[in-house]
């Protein structure tokens, strides 16, 4: 029933509808992504499959809400807000584990990666607050907007200049240069999300919104935060894929 009420919609879909176009696309990206770290695995030390084992339950989860957030988006209309921070309450601890795991050979505590988690918690649910609670209240929008900000920078300076840079550094070699790739990723990559925000929503930039018609801004937000993900999680989990790769003796040249 599901199956055919999803062929249906896709078979609607409008040449010009880029919001389920980057939903399909996303879907596919995300799936393909996780077969090809899942059926790499077996290539790699056992001290990084764990490592690459949670790229692909990144990609994979990313999948399994996509082909909702597709269906939901297909039916509906509009924005699949709840099932998107679903997704990234998930995903994104994940992808502050990976750090961890990363820098264990420096010695990373635990304490570390629980102080990334619970700063990227705290940037999600007050994003969800400015995009759903605060529906309406554009300085709400605003306000929440920017606590979201903070916490995202809280994580960005820990991690280009806090203790988890102390650790890469203390690394070195293919661990450094994995960890500095990855704080790219979080730095420019992960800015792509505020940039939807502000899009999208009403109060997004000092109360204002950019884009006037509510539909065309809502669009404007999803295209921007499915390309995101793309770059994001796919990206992500190819740093830690290749850093398996050349840190493995088992791997062939
Ligand atoms: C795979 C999903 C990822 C990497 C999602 C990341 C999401 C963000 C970095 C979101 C950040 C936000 C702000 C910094 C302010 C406005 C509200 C958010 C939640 C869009």
């Amino acid at each position: 029933m599901n199956f055919l009420l999803s062929t249906l919609e896709v078979a609607k879909m409008a040449t010009d509808d880029y919001v389920g176009f980057t939903f399909f696309i996303g879907s596919m990206a995300m799936m393909a992504a996780s077969a090809f770290f899942f059926l790499s695995l077996s290539q790699f030390d056992n001290k990084w499959r764990t490592s690459v084992l949670v790229s692909g339950l990144i990609t994979f989860i990313a999948a399994v809400h996509y082909f909702y957030m597709r269906d939901y988006y297909a039916a509906t209309d509009s924005s699949p807000t709840f099932f998107r921070y679903v997704d990234w309450t998930l995903t994104v601890p994940l992808m502050c584990v990976e750090f961890y795991l990363i820098l264990k050979v420096a010695g990373a505590k635990l304490g570390l990666m629980w102080k990334l988690i619970f700063w990227s918690v705290v940037m999600l649910v007050t994003g969800y607050f400015g995009e759903v609670i605060a529906l309406g209240n554009p300085t709400m929008q605003w306000v929440w907007g920017l606590v979201s900000g903070i916490a995202y920078f809280i994580i960005v300076y820990m991690i280009w200049f806090g203790e988890a840079k102390k650790l890469a550094t203390s690394a070195g070699g293919a661990v450094l240069k994995a960890h500095n790739i990855l704080c790219w990723f979080v730095l420019v990559g992960w800015a792509i999300y505020p940039l939807g925000y502000i899009l999208g929503t009403e109060g997004g930039l000092f109360g204002l919104q950019l884009v006037e018609d509510p539909k065309a801004a809502q669009e404007a937000m999803d295209v921007v935060y499915n390309i995101g993900d793309a770059i994001n999680k796919i990206g992500f989990g190819l740093v830690i894929y290749s850093l398996a790769v050349t840190s493995s003796k088992k791997v062939e040249a």
